[in-house]
């Protein structure tokens, strides 16, 4: 698929740190390690309704792993999916009488607008669900014939599951334990319940085709795939396995992630799949989380079209920690506007304190799982010494401007 335009990043001076980063599956914060190239997956978006702050705030905070591995000299290998076939995108265009394709096709180029606008680093494979189907096909068949998956006992529908046993570690990515695990289950796209399973934590592959669905033909009959082998394959295909991070907001812990790392190490025959396991949190609205099903949406294009800098949205989702559950409030737009107006003052003096020291405060905090609240406080503070008239570097508002820019995404 085609993917979004980039913007230039500019190479600061200094030294860089070793990125560490928060891995669900461990429980514990680590140093990345990626070889020359760092491999990322982020879970893309299912197209059936406008990028809200909630998306947004989860690839903010990817697109700074991506600064800061830029930074500490990798290349950085990204690969995000688009859900462009799956039951949610199928409801909504039932529900709004329109095609679905159509509805995928124009979500996803806004999606992508939004993304270009807030200046987030586009993924190097930008990759469709339905443009895998081949591919996907092909490993539901390698996981049938190895015995990891099985038909399901349904003489109408002998859709294919994933026998959650076969790999012996299911669990390992989430901590999760049954119960939860059943629960979460049934509250996000899984079918627990469903007769003829050997399990109800066996999740699905391939749907074989229901009258009025799309479906492909395929040597496991016509149908369309399950959600998270679609991941499994796209990352498998474009990154192999042991890849550095694997991403997504908190609510793909369970089911989606713990199923993709397993669908693609009974694949693979390799462990791990991913390195490390980075979730977001969610961001909420009045205190629910902000989701499509509960249409408490606050969209990135309506605040674009109102005017509303996406440098300020940055700022914004930035005030608080990437992993903490937040709320979106107007006080907040305003702290960051008036944060931006600050920093522009600032770095269009003719002088202000060394930068040195800032920069590296600023790349210590964002190297701590991405601590951006108090990365802003750094860049708050050398912006209040240069407003005093406190210094007399000329090379300084430059360099600052330059380190905010590379490593927060933010154009003074
Ligand atoms: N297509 C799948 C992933 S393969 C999917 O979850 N799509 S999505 O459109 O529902 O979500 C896209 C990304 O936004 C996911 O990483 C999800 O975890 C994240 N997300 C969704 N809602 C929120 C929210 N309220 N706050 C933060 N992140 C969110
Ligand atoms: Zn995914």
């Amino acid at each position: 698929m085609q993917t979004w335009a980039s913007t230039a990043v500019p190479r600061i001076p200094g030294q860089p740190r070793p990125l560490r980063l928060y891995d669900s599956a461990s429980g514990s914060v680590r140093p990345t390690a990626p070889g020359r190239v760092a491999r990322m997956y982020v879970c893309g978006i299912t197209p059936y309704d406008a990028t809200h702050l909630g998306h947004a705030a989860t690839y903010l905070a990817f697109d700074l792993i991506h600064r800061l591995w830029l930074d500490a000299g990798h290349e950085v290998e990204y690969v995000q999916n688009v859900t462009d076939v799956d039951d949610p995108l199928l409801e909504r265009a039932e529900r709004d009488q329109q095609d679905w394709t159509v509805l995928a096709m124009c979500e996803t180029a806004l999606f992508r607008e939004d993304m270009e606008a807030l200046r987030v680093l586009p993924p190097h494979h930008y990759v469709g669900a339905v443009e895998s189907i081949p591919s996907i096909a092909e490993a539901v068949e390698k996981l049938l014939a190895s015995g990891a998956a099985y038909r399901i006992d349904d003489p109408q529908y002998p859709d294919v599951y994933f026998d959650h046993t076969a790999t012996g570690r299911f669990g390992y990515e989430s901590n999760y334990d049954e119960k939860t695990m059943l629960t979460l289950s049934a509250e996000r796209g899984g079918d627990p319940d469903r007769p003829g399973k050997r399990h109800p934590l066996d999740a699905l592959l391939w749907r074989m085709a229901r009258e009025g669905e799309p479906s492909w033909p395929s040597p496991l009959g016509e149908g369309r795939p399950g959600w998270h082998v679609e991941c499994s394959v796209i990352a498998l295909e474009r990154l192999g396995t042991g890849f550095d991070v694997q991403g997504g907001g908190s609510d793909l812990i369970f089911p989606h992630h713990e199923y993709s790392a397993a669908h693609a190490e009974a694949l693979s025959g390799d462990y791990p799949f991913a390195r490390f396991y980075v979730h977001a949190g969610m961001i909420g609205l009045d205190g629910e989380k902000m989701s499509k099903s509960k249409g408490n949406l606050v969209f990135v294009s309506k605040l674009r079209a109102q005017g509303v800098e996406p440098a300020a949205l940055r700022l914004a989702l930035f005030a608080g920690h990437y992993r903490s559950d937040r709320s979106w409030t107007q006080q907040l737009l305003e702290q960051a506007q008036a944060r931006l107006a600050r920093w522009r003052e600032a770095v269009a003096l003719p002088a202000g304190p060394p930068a040195e020291d800032t920069i590296a405060r600023l790349r210590d905090r964002l190297t701590d799982d991405l601590d951006t609240p108090r990365a802003l406080d750094v860049i708050d503070a050398w912006a209040s010494a240069a407003l005093t008239r406190s210094g007399t570097d000329t090379e300084a508002p430059r360099a600052i401007r330059e380190a905010v820019d590379a490593l927060l995404g933010v154009d003074l």
